[in-house]
C-alpha cells in the first residue's frame, strides 16, 4: 500500500499502511509518533516487520507522514523483526532504539542516531544491550531531573540498564538488571513469570510519580493481551501494581502496546488494534484515546476508542 497523509482524528490514526507499537515523543510544537510497520505479505505466517515509520501532529487531528524513518537495511548486522521502538533527545541529537533479531541469532537491542526526530538514523553498528535471550525486545527509555536515562525492556522479564550519558553505552558496573517479579508489583498473570507483567513497557514519571504500562496476560488466560500499569516512588522500583489500564480487545489480535504522553494540556494513551480492513494479529493499526489521571495518580481503565 502507499503511504498518504491522514487528515481525520478517527481511529485508527494510519489507515494507509498497518502500524503497530505506538511510540509518541513531545518536541518542541509537535507530537512525533513512532511506529513499527506490518507488511501486508506475511513471510513464514509470522510478524513481517521490515522498518519503522514516523508521523507528527500538531493538533491530534492532521498527521503528517514521514514516512520510513529507519530501516534493518539500515543495520548491518540484523536482518528481521523490525519491533517496538522509541524515541528520545538529547543535546540536539535523537535516539532511536529498536528491538531487532541479529542475523543468525536471537533478539537484540539497536539504537538508531539523528540530528533529527524524522531521521535518517544511522545505526551504532553493534547492539546496545545483548543478553542473548528472548527479553532483549521493547525499550522504553526515560530521562530523569537529575540526568540518569533509563533504558527498560524485556518479555518475560522485565529489566533496565542505566544508560550513560551518550546514550549509546550503559553502565556496565551496574550491569543489566533484573525487576523482581513479583504479584504485588504486576499482579497475579499467566505469563511465563506467574504474574500479569507480558511485554511493552512504557516507562514515564507524572507529578513525581513513576509509571511502568505494559502489555498484560490475566489469570487464565494466554491470549489476548491487555495493558496495565504500576507505580514507583523510585525510577527503579518497588513497583506497585496499579490495576488494568485498557481491557483486552472483543476477539482481540493476541497483542497490544502502550505508549504514552502528555501533549498541549492533554493526555494521551496509544495502542494498537486490528481495526483496519484485514486487521489481524500480523496486521495491526495504531490508535489513540485521551485520559485523565485521577487525584491520587492512579489511572481508570481507558476505553478503546472509535475516534
Ligand atoms: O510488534 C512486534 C511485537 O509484538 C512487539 O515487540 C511486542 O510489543 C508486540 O506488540
Amino acid at each position: 500500500m502507499e503511504t498518504t497523509l491522514k487528515r481525520k482524528s478517527t481511529n485508527p490514526i494510519v489507515s494507509s499502511i498497518y502500524t503497530a507499537d505506538p511510540a509518541p515523543m513531545v518536541y518542541g510544537d509537535k507530537l512525533y509518533l513512532y511506529t513499527t510497520h506490518d507488511e501486508d505479505e506475511l513471510v513464514n505466517d509470522f510478524y513481517t516487520m521490515n522498518d519503522w515509520r514516523c508521523f507528527s501532529t500538531t493538533n491530534m487531528v492532521d498527521w503528517e507522514d514521514h514516512g520510513k524513518i529507519f530501516s534493518l537495511d539500515d543495520i548491518e548486522w540484523a536482518d528481521a523483526r523490525a519491533w517496538a521502538p522509541q524515541c528520545i533527545e538529547r543535546n540536539g541529537k535523537f535516539y532511536l532504539y529498536c528491538p531487532v533479531k541479529k542475523k543468525d541469532s536471537g533478539m537484540a537491542i539497536a539504537v538508531g542516531v539523528s540530528d533529527s526526530p524524522v531521521g535518517p538514523f544511522k545505526d551504532l553498528g553493534h547492539p546496545l544491550v545483548d543478553e542473548g535471550d528472548w527479553n532483549d525486545i521493547d525499550p522504553t527509555v526515560f530521562i530523569d531531573d537529575d540526568g540518569q536515562a533509563y533504558l527498560y525492556f524485556g518479555n518475560p522479564e522485565l529489566r533496565y540498564v542505566l544508560l550513560n550519558e551518550d546514550m549509546v553505552s550503559y553502565d556496565e558496573s551496574v550491569g543489566v538488571v533484573k525487576v523482581p517479579m513479583t504479584q504485588e508489583s504486576f499482579s497475579k498473570g499467566s505469563h511465563m513469570t506467574g504474574t500479569s507483567y507480558g511485554e511493552g513497557p512504557w516507562f514515564y514519571k507524572k507529578d513525581g510519580l513513576y509509571y511502568m504500562v505494559y502489555a498484560a496476560f490475566a489469570e487464565g488466560k494466554n491470549r489476548n493481551e491487555h495493558l496495565a500499569y504500576s507505580t514507583s516512588t523510585s525510577p527503579t522500583g518497588p513497583w506497585v501494581y496499579g490495576g488494568v489500564l485498557m481491557a483486552e480487545e472483543e476477539g482481540g489480535i493476541f497483542t497490544n502496546h502502550p505508549g504514552i504522553c502528555d501533549f498541549k494540556g492533554h493526555s494521551y494513551l496509544f495502542y494498537h488494534t486490528g481495526d483496519l480492513p484485514g486487521g489481524s494479529l500480523f496486521h495491526r493499526s495504531v490508535c489513540v484515546a485521551e485520559f485523565s489521571y485521577n487525584e491520587d495518580g492512579s489511572i481508570s481503565t481507558v476505553p478503546m476508542c472509535d475516534g
